[in-house]
């Protein structure tokens, strides 16, 4: 039995980021959660009222959210940043990385890895288990762990 491949998707990311960032679980964010979860993006605070003053301040919902941040130019150059990087460590293009793509890459750096310390590495991003990494296991860790890092 084959699994499924894994997908990544963004929006079940932001749909989580929407439901931290709504303190008082109203399923609305009111400006102060809203202005804290736009800096985390560091997006300033007056181009967040901007936005909230539009929603009439009934608050701002998970679509209107979603959209606001899919459309701001400081994620997309992140999946872009990240993107490039997976390219860069799948040399022959195919779409996975492999172990040996990845120990390649390390050895490149100049750090020597075991194949148990790959083995390890490759877990951090392999959601199903296959030992390879795909772009979307790829960014699937990555933006889960930037999003970590601003909380
Ligand atoms: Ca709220
Ligand atoms: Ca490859
Ligand atoms: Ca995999």
């Amino acid at each position: 039995m084959s699994k499924q491949p894994f997908e990544f998707s963004y929006e079940a990311v932001l749909r989580e980021e929407f439901a931290k960032a709504d303190t008082d679980g109203n399923r609305v964010l009111d400006l102060d959660e809203f202005i804290k979860i736009l800096e985390k993006y560091g997006i300033e605070a007056d181009k967040a009222q901007e936005v909230y003053k539009k929603s009439a301040d009934n608050g701002i919902t998970e679509d209107v959210f979603i959209d606001y941040v899919h459309k701001s130019n400081k994620l997309d150059s992140l999946m872009d940043e990240y993107t490039r990087m997976f390219n860069s460590i799948d040399k022959d293009g195919n779409g996975y990385i492999t172990p040996e793509e990845l120990k390649q890459d390390w050895s490149e750096k100049g750090i020597n890895l075991s194949d148990r310390s790959i083995d390890a590495l490759i877990k951090n991003f392999d959601m199903d288990d296959d030992k390879n990494i795909t772009i979307d296991e790829y960014l699937n860790a990555l933006v889960y762990r930037y999003f970590r890092s601003k909380h």
